[in-house]
């Protein structure tokens, strides 16, 4: 319930205005594409199974991923190349992910945005993550069994490392853990896990594959149940 305050709160947050521009332009301009649907261009709440003990850490909603949908990675091919992997590792019911009514429930793992606004060009500032942070904590205070962290790309493991040492009331470890698919960053109150974003950038030329994304995945769980 605490949960559901929550992300009812966040699809109202304006706290960044040049995100708030765009993912209302981008709603506006291209809602005539998708005339069928309504265009979601609000804030991404989390998704996922309140007693979750993996966390799925992204980078922002995609303009017309998440940020048509309004559920996260819905609607777009990193959502389907991740949601694909999660149903093969047995943490989401189904592969498809397609609107927010499909059917797909997660059990065990929550997903959640670093920035919660689709930013221009896929790439929010650091001002943004600073300010968009404030949710993550947020949220991460109401998962209360989680185990592991896994962070979808650089921009996520940066956002963790943040995220850790605000919680610590501690700096920025140095040397910064450096982000690598696969790689283990201990610490209270959390290990990170690094995965490559399932990017098309990613996905097409190779360097994300089906099995190095079910790798991480079980990684994950074996840092989760251990
Ligand atoms: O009403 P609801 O948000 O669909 O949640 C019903 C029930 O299912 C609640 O215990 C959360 C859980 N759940 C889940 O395990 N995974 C999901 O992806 C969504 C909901
Ligand atoms: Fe609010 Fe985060 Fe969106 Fe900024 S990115 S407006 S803090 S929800």
């Amino acid at each position: 319930a605490a949960l559901e305050a929550l992300n009812e709160a966040v699809v109202d947050c304006r706290r960044c205005p040049r995100l708030v521009e765009w993912r209302e332009q981008v709603a506006r301009e291209k809602r005539a594409a998708f005339r069928d649907q309504t265009y979601w261009g609000r804030p991404m709440p989390g998704f996922g199974d309140p007693a979750a003990r993996i966390l799925i850490l992204g980078l922002a909603p995609a303009a017309h991923g998440g940020n048509r949908t309004g559920r996260i990675f819905t609607g777009d091919r990193s959502g389907d190349f991740l949601f694909a992997g999660l149903h093969r590792v047995g943490l989401a019911n189904q592969a498809e992910s397609i609107h927010k009514d499909d059917g797909l429930q997660l059990h065990g793992a929550y997903m959640v945005a670093a920035v919660r606004c689709a930013p221009p060009a896929n790439l929010p500032t650091p001002e943004e993550r600073a300010t968009c942070s404030d949710w993550l904590e947020r949220e991460v205070a109401l998962l209360t069994d989680l185990h592991v962290v896994v962070c979808l790309g650089g921009f996520a493991w940066e956002s963790a490392l943040r995220l850790r040492a605000t919680l610590a009331g501690a700096p920025m470890p140095r040397p910064k853990p450096k982000f690598g698919h696969g790689v283990v960053a201990d610490g209270e109150p959390w290990p990170l896990l690094g995965c490559f974003h399932p990017s098309q950038q990613n996905t097409f030329t190779g360097k994300l594959t089906p099995p190095m994304l079910d790798e991480v995945f079980e990684q994950a769980k074996a840092l989760a149940w251990a």
